[in-house]
């Protein structure tokens, strides 16, 4: 069976695309790379040509998720995956590739209907180092392990977790049974990894209006972290949840919102993924809620 190696690439449509520019960039450290094309630019988090494509679309929301497998033997194995699973899929062609930047692309829903995308073979460009929007003090962590994470919206829970563990290959589980403030059930988020990095995928926090509920990014760095907050606060960016230490990747982390309305979780020192489950009533420290109305109104 093959399987998903890494979350690779991340397509988000946005309306304001110059705030976008400036909080992928001079807030968030990353490399923003225009190529004149007029109704896109790219972010760069490494060597690969991108990780993020923002597209002047106007959605505030993700467009595509780029999931990567090993090689052209996988991608083959993926289509018959998905036609034993009765998903259907498209396969993208030479003008499709191109675009991606990508050698081969499959095109899919997840049970959600979020537009999912499987590929081979990313563009990745040695000769040119990333090079960050302002100074950092060390680098994206996204070597074998991909972009970071996604919170996605699921309808049905078992679907979801039926999807991403039998077609892709991920493993997890439930791994919180978290109090919702009013709310007379527990939420009980499941996290799924594919690779060394913790979850690469998570769903069931409740009702969502949008697609993704954040995107999580690692720095390599602690003092990335903490720079980061300090230009967080100083912009006015509105913080969700303030610093604290998850307990199941054990990664030091806080919230924000972006130019769209959703989140970005900005984190250091996550563990590995353990391979075993276990769950958890709350987080390790701190987590506190303060600006509401991002979809995150839990107490971690
Ligand atoms: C995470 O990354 C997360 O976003 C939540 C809600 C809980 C644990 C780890
Ligand atoms: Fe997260």
């Amino acid at each position: 069976m093959a399987q998903v190696t890494e979350f690779g690439y991340l397509g988000l449509g946005v309306s304001d695309v110059d705030a976008w520019k400036h909080f992928a960039g001079q807030v968030a450290g990353m490399e923003i790379l225009d190529e004149g094309e007029g109704d896109r630019f790219y972010v760069r988090m490494d060597y690969h040509h991108h990780r993020m494509v923002i597209h002047n679309s106007g959605e505030d929301d993700m467009i595509y998720m780029g999931w990567r497998v090993a090689g052209p033997n996988e991608l083959v194995e993926m289509e018959q995956q998905l036609s034993e699973a009765g998903v259907a899929y498209e396969v993208g062609d030479a003008e499709d590739c191109r675009e991606r930047r990508v050698l081969g692309l499959l095109r899919c829903k997840d049970p959600a209907g979020n537009p999912t995308e499987i590929y081979h073979g990313p563009e990745v460009w040695t000769h040119q180092p990333f090079h960050p929007g302002r100074a950092m003090h060390g680098k994206f962590l996204t070597a074998g392990e991909g972009i970071g994470h996604c919170i996605l919206r699921q309808d049905d829970i078992h679907a979801a977790y039926k999807f991403y563990n039998e077609v892709f290959g991920m493993r997890g589980s439930v791994e919180y049974k978290l109090k919702v403030p009013g709310a007379p059930v527990a939420v009980e988020p499941v996290f799924m990894h594919c690779n060394p990095r913790d979850h690469s995928i998570a769903f069931g926090v409740g009702p969502m209006e949008k697609r993704i509920n954040h995107l999580m990014i690692e720095v390599d760095s602690l003092d990335d972290v903490g720079l980061t907050h300090d230009i967080v606060r100083e912009n006015k960016v509105p913080v969700a949840i303030q610093l604290g230490k998850h307990a199941n990747d054990q990664m030091l982390s806080f919230y924000f919102g972006n130019p769209s309305g959703w989140l970005w979780e900005y984190g250091w020192g996550a563990r590995k993924s353990t391979y075993q489950s276990e769950y958890y009533p709350r987080d390790t420290f701190g987590h506190a809620m303060e600006e509401g109305g991002f979809g995150m109104d839990l107490e971690m």
